[in-house]
């Protein structure tokens, strides 16, 4: 097997990525359990069976048909798919339709204006629940505002917000009138979010005074405020919503009061069919350099694969439901499964605000309880968390409404599955009660750049493995293939690739088409290669492995591993910096940076706590709080190859305590033993 650019081989990668190092892999293969839909669960699902062969015979007709049925358009469109320039695709090619009309407009017109759309939770325990007419009058509101403020179809509208109904009105309003959202993950730093505005120069930053996190006030205009001081920018407003009521500096002319302009505006606003492909928003991810990646959306082709594959993986009866996705709209989960699908798809959803040990350990059960929420999907990084804290706390709860169990962002151990099925899935009451059949639980694989599911099981089909997600849904290509692009057959593994163009694909990367071909295209001749490692068992099914390049997974946050390296180098102290995703029992990755100091670094008996902590905070400040390195590290040199290659798989051997693997490629064979011998100091 050939070397990659750090020197670690593909089976070492797959075999020592995150959580699935060579142990985990072993008993992976091991687990055989599968529990099958009950014949009741299966008459009453809303997909089934015969949708793998329609979707087989002809893709984009499938699609085609989806995009009809599912969304109104307000102009039809003429061709499914053009794949003429891959690998830029576009779908629904003449069809025009608003998202924000299909989110909310039409159902009022279908006389479902009083259906709760969603139920807000805030972590103070404040709520608020917006009826599809009520939420429809906001966004009209909103839209109207920003264009009051000189935002255009086109222009660029960066939010900062937290989990609050603002957020969502936000992203609708900007889809309504064809501005283009950007959202950034309030956890990360006035840096990180100036370098995202400046990127996709944005004219207006929609923010809030701050949130709540643990009962204490969070700030976030602050934020804005500072990485808008520095001049050249483009941000010509910012509107501020009040949230928790603290303080904030004003400048006035700039700053505008939410109150003031979407209270004060009309909520009349007629919404306009856009292009299919006329974009929608951008992401930011981290890729495996340092500079993160502008994902591009668009609308027709997103909508129809978010809002089918919300109705077919989650098995939705939008009269009956009440769908919980606990994602921050700051990451891609929170755009497809919170802001977009669950009200193209008429459902009614529970929003959070908070973490979930605010005010105590059993929140997120005293909510399912409350608002009987039936379909729940989470990340295995808070399932770890909460089988850390106890089967006892769910149990407290009546979390019988639940039907449906839904796990994204990274691998779930089969421990961890069990688990969810067990003490969530089969909860019956509080009183210790079990359901004869538990909930079914969907692991489902996707990306920022798939923009909705890719991989995941049918809960009315699917017989269900802890641990995989087993089968692409209906409509896309999905395979796993060796280094020379071929197929591997059933029992091996490989690489996670996506044979054919999807609907809800990315069509770029912001300002850099060439990167965008580089990064997904130019592993395997017409495949699109999405950077995980993936295993087909003896019946097919897929399971995934974790990345095989220098992209982290942090409970199920993408970081790069370059991005955190470059953020280190930039403090004064450090001479070198190499960093690794460490296995971690609770996040599945942990933070783990060793580092070379300069002369200038404190030195001394007392100095290393300090050290870290200085340099933690400036990863921090750099970054954002959600990239602090879990341990530094201080060593006198890292493993590098002949060629200055860093071995970061020898480092990793290092930060999850094992015997560092084969070091014979390095420039100094003995700089490992140096670096055990300093880290016993
Ligand atoms: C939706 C989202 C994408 C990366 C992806 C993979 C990992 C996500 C997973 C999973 C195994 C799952 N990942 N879901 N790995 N099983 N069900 O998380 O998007 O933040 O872009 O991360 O997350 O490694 O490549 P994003």
């Amino acid at each position: 097997m050939s070397q990659d650019a750090n020197g670690s081989t593909t089976a070492a990668a797959l075999a020592s990525d995150g959580t699935r190092n060579g142990d985990a892999l072993a008993n992976l293969l091991q687990e055989h359990r599968k529990f099958a839909p009950t014949p009741e669960f299966t008459a009453n699902a809303v997909v089934g069976a015969a949708e793998y062969k329609e979707a087989a015979a002809d893709r984009p007709a499938f699609w085609a048909k989806q995009a009809r049925e599912l969304l109104t358009w307000s102009q039809d469109f003429t061709q499914a798919l053009d794949w003429s320039e891959p690998p830029f695709a576009k779908w629904f090619v003449g069809g025009e339709v608003n998202a924000a009309y299909n989110a909310l407009d039409r159902h009022v017109e279908n006389g479902l204006g009083d259906r709760v759309a969603i139920h807000f939770e805030g972590e103070p325990g404040d709520t608020r629940s917006y009826t599809y007419a009520q939420l429809t009058d906001e966004v009209k509101r909103c839209a109207n505002a920003f264009e009051s403020l000189g935002v255009a179809k086109g222009d660029r509208v960066a939010v900062y917000l937290p989990m609050i109904p603002e957020a969502v009105i936000t992203l609708l309003a900007c889809a309504r009138i064809g501005a283009v959202h950007s959202v950034v993950f309030g956890g990360f730093s006035a840096d990180a979010l100036r370098s995202r505005i400046d990127d996709a120069e944005a004219k207006l930053v929609v923010t809030a005074d701050g949130t709540y996190r643990r009962g204490k006030p969070s700030p976030l205009k602050a934020a804005v405020d500072q990485a808008l001081t520095a001049p050249g920018h483009t941000v010509e407003n910012v509107v501020v919503v009040k949230r928790n009521g603290q303080d904030v500096d004003w400048h006035e002319g700039r700053d505008q009061r939410w109150e003031d302009t979407v209270g004060a505006a009309s909520g009349e606003h007629t919404a306009v069919g856009h292009d299919s492909e006329h974009p929608l928003f951008i992401l930011y991810t981290s890729g495996t350099t340092g500079k993160p990646k502008g994902i591009l959306h668009t609308t027709g082709g997103y909508l129809t694969q978010t809002a089918y594959t919300h109705k077919a993986v989650f098995d939705l009866h939008p009269e009956t439901d009440v769908f919980w996705c606990t994602a921050d709209v700051g990451w891609v989960t929170g755009h497809s499964y919170v802001a977009y699908a669950p009200l193209v798809n008429g459902a009614t959803q529970v929003m959070y605000e908070g973490t979930p040990d605010s005010p105590h350990q059993g929140r997120w059960w005293e909510i399912v309880e409350k608002y009987k929420v039936s379909i729940l999907y989470t990340a295995p990084t808070a399932i770890r968390t909460f089988m850390k804290w106890g089967k006892d706390i769910p149990a407290k709860y009546d979390l019988s409404s639940i039907r449906v169990l839904g796990s994204v962002g990274e691998p779930i151990n089969p421990e961890a599955w069990m688990w969810y099925r067990e003490v969530i899935g089969s909860n019956a009451g509080k009183n210790g009660e079990k359901k004869a059949h538990p909930a079914p639980i969907v692991d489902t694989w996707w990306q920022t750049e798939t923009g909705a599911h890719m991989i995941a099981p049918l809960p009315g089909v699917t017989a269900t493995k802890p641990g995989s997600a087993q089968v692409p849904l209906p409509g896309i290509a999905i395979d796993v293939v060796d280094e020379a692009g071929e197929s591997v057959p059933d029992g091996h593994g490989g690489y996670l690739v996506v044979r054919e163009p999807w609907p809800a694909m990315l069509r770029g990367i912001w300002g850099d088409p060439e990167r965008f071909k580089e990064t997904y295209w130019s592993r395997f001749e017409g495949m699109y290669f999405a950077g995980d490692g993936a295993k087909k068992d003896e019946d097919g099914d897929i399971w995934l492995l974790g990345r095989v390049d220098d992209v982290m997974n942090i409970s199920g946050h993408r970081l790069s591993t370059t991005e955190i390296e470059s953020a280190l180098v930039s403090h004064p102290w450090v001479a070198e910096a190499a960093v690794v995703g460490a296995s971690d029992e609770t996040t599945g990755q942990a933070v783990v940076a060793f580092v070379i100091l300069r002369e200038s670094a404190p030195s001394g008996q007392d100095s290393g706590d300090d050290v870290v902590t200085t340099l933690r905070n400036h990863v921090g400040k750099e970054i954002g709080p959600i990239a602090k390195p879990k341990h530094i590290l201080v060593v006198p040199e890292l493993p590098k190859t002949r060629s200055g290659k860093i071995m970061r798989r020898l480092l990793k051997d290092v930060a999850e305590g094992r015997e560092a693997g084969d070091a014979t490629t390095l420039s100094d064979p003995t700089i490992m033993a140096q670096i055990a011998e300093s880290l016993k100091k």
